[in-house]
């Protein structure tokens, strides 16, 4: 490990110097200018949904420009958009832990069908709190986040190729259920859960359909099989030796640890037949709904466990040198990439031997009751001295493999069933991730790669100690990749997913319709807007429009009180959202889209007059949109009045 530290040090001061092979010289970097350029006005050519890693939130780009397009929330708070701090969609960030504002976000993986991107939903795995949440590529809201029970590090993630399943992998084994046990009986005690969830193929709702309780390994990453590996999920496993402290030693003993490779038809049917345990497990699913604006939390109490064992012909382990992390299948199905971090070679494993030998039982013992595959019988290929510390690959459709390597710093391309490496580029600086579009579907649009750097250091104009991680944009329809462009991203993005243009744009929404409003607090006119008062709890029904709110003036409310707003957007325009906050309110702006209601609650603490105002600019009068609360002591009884336009006149009063 200190090796691989100083080593990295080493080739960071290498290519720290000389940046001449960026391309960012001469008649190289005139081209790479009119390959990244979007004139003004024009748009990408497609839609890359970047992790936002510890932002807790996804990052949606434009390629080729690299331009920014939205940070969409997903597991952490966004006093931006009011996501997690309106009332509307504080239950999204509900957990069994109770409300929980921030979280890790992971591996993004598109909607499939037929194993082609369907422009449908993007899914992306929070690892911290194991989470699972789905965006509507409609809207570009979080639609839905369930939580999965009994885990811990839900790292490994994928979604099968029609979408039927996404499953989610332990990191971190735990004893399973939960329990209080000794560390240094960690050993056989603890298990590595297995999550698979169904989507609804018409709603997306996600339902955890089954849990495979694993040996207490643990389990990184996953992709499905596609094709003829359709109905298998792989997923490498590292830490085969259980240890629980100083892994970066004592989980780097064994000469080979696994990639598991899962029949999840096999377990669909067994359970469908009535197999498996029910366990009591405690976990949120938590739906947001379109027509209501307005998420609710659901707690359940039950899932369902199945023991490797009792399945046979379910689950093999397939031996790969050195504590692996990624693992990708080809567009193909056939090929399934194993990259062991510490490991000279990159392991390829063929799906057609891996079935020759699970027919002919070629194996090579067994952990925990499970077969181990015979190495030499599986193996596809080996790709010879690629680089220093494989972590993820991907694939152009066109026969070829783009591995990155964290320690060498680089991007190497090789090829399928030939092995041989035709091309390497330096990344700067120690890439984790890289994603071509598609590039994990049968049919990936190969012309675009973005490598996602864990360090930006001299890349930028400084800023301070902290920098925004930097990705990098290559052009790959050539021999040779071409860096074309160089972009900071949000948090850190482990893993995107990308898509062409064409397949989100004719169905993305530009309102939301008012005659679908079926929000419980919404009005749609301005007569209807009201103040009502119940004890301490006073309701506001306000209504905005370009530009001014209804009601603007109120009167008698009283320190002590509750206030909710709820507001209503009366706009039926694309791109006209307005935005309300109040003086001395504990909580974010809501940000409202035309058409939608959402809500705030503000607890006057003092006696007196405050403003409140229009928080996105709107119109000519956008500065013009703004409004006064009256506040009285406690016990004042001053009547509940309101108005727009006839505080001299007599405000309506609460009858
Ligand atoms: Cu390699 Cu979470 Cu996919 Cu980061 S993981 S790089
Ligand atoms: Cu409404 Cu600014």
């Amino acid at each position: 490990m200190k090796k691989i530290a100083l080593l990295s040090s080493l080739i960071l001061l290498l290519t720290g110097c000389g940046n001449n092979n960026s391309g960012s010289s001469g008649a190289m970097s005139s081209s790479a200018a009119e390959k990244v350029y979007v004139a003004p006005g024009e748009y990408d050519e497609v839609y890359a949904f970047l992790s936002g890693g510890f932002s807790g939130q996804m990052s949606v780009y434009g390629f080729p420009s690299g331009r920014l397009l939205k940070v969409i929330p997903v597991f952490s708070q966004d006093a931006e958009k009011g996501y997690g701090y309106n009332e509307e969609t504080k239950a999204m960030l509900n957990t069994s832990h109770g409300f929980i504002p921030w979280g890790d976000s992971h591996h993004p993986d598109l909607s499939q069908t037929g194993g082609e991107l369907d422009g449908r939903w993007v899914f992306i795995n929070e690892n911290n709190t194991p989470r699972i949440a789905r965006i509507d590529l409609t809207t570009f809201e979080t639609a839905e986040i369930i939580e999965i029970p009994n885990s811990a590090g839900n790292h490994s993630f994928a979604i099968t190729e029609n979408t039927e399943y996404a499953i989610a992998g332990t990191r971190f084994a735990v004893p399973s259920p939960q329990k209080d046990i000794a560390l240094s009986d960690l050993k056989g005690n603890f298990k590595g859960p297995l999550t698979f969830l169904s989507i609804h193929p018409e709603t997306g709702i996600m339902n955890i359909e089954f849990q495979v309780i694993m040996p207490g390994f643990n389990y990184d990453l996953a992709h499905p099989g596609r094709d003829k590996s359709h109905g298998w999920i792989f997923a490498t496993t590292y830490n085969t030796e259980e240890a629980s402290t100083l892994l970066e030693v004592n989980a780097s003993q064994n000469d080979k640890d696994f990639v598991t490779a899962i029949n999840w038809k096999k377990i669909e049917e067994y359970v469908k037949n009535g197999g498996g345990e029910k366990i009591k497990a405690r976990y949120a699913h938590n739906i947001y709904d379109e027509h209501t604006h307005t998420a609710t939390t659901t707690m359940k109490d039950e899932i369902i466990t199945v023991d490797p064992s009792k399945v046979p012909g379910a689950i093999y382990f397939m031996p790969i040198p050195k504590s692996p992390h990624g693992c990708d299948v080809d567009p193909t199905g056939e090929y399934i990439v194993g990259s062991g971090k510490l490991a000279a070679e990159l392991t390829v494993f063929s799906f057609s031997k891996m079935m020759k030998a699970i027919e002919e039982k070629n194996y090579d013992g067994e952990a925990y009751g499970i077969p181990i595959l015979n190495y030499d019988a599986i193996l596809g290929g080996v790709v010879q001295q690629p680089g220093l510390g494989p972590l993820h690959t991907e694939f152009d459709g066109k026969g070829y493999a783009y591995t990155t390597f964290f320690i060498s710093s680089e991007v190497v391309k090789w090829k399928l069933g030939t092995w041989e490496v035709v091309d390497r580029q330096p990344t700067y600086y120690s890439v984790g991730h890289l994603m071509i579009p598609g590039g994990n579907s049968r049919k990936p649009f190969g012309k675009y790669l973005v490598a996602m750097n864990k360090i930006t250091k001299d890349r930028y104009l400084p800023t301070g100690p902290e920098m925004n991680h930097s990705a990098q944009l290559f052009d790959i329809t050539g021999d040779k990749m071409q860096l074309l462009l160089d972009f900071p991203t949000i948090g850190e993005p482990h893993y995107a997913a990308g898509i062409e243009a064409s397949k989100i744009i004719p169905n993305s929404k530009k309102i939301y319709r008012l005659e679908d409003n079926k929000h419980p607090y919404a009005v749609f006119n301005e007569n209807d807007t009201r103040v009502e008062r119940n004890g301490n709890i006073v309701r506001i029904y306000m209504t905005m429009i370009r530009s001014h709110f209804s009601p603007d003036n109120i009167e008698g409310i009283e320190v002590g009180d509750k206030v909710y707003f709820h507001v209503t957007n009366l706009e039926q325009d694309f791109d006209v959202p307005h935005g309300i906050s109040m003086l001395g309110a504990t909580t974010s702006e809501l940000l409202i889209m035309p058409g939608a209601t959402k809500t705030f609650v503000w607890e006057p603490k003092e006696p007196g007059v405050y403003p409140f105002y229009c928080t996105d600019f709107c119109s000519a009068l956008h500065q013009e949109m703004q409004g006064y609360i009256r506040v009285s002591p406690k016990g004042s009884n001053i009547p509940l009045k309101w108005g727009l336009d006839d505080v001299y006149k007599m405000l309506k009063q609460a009858k």
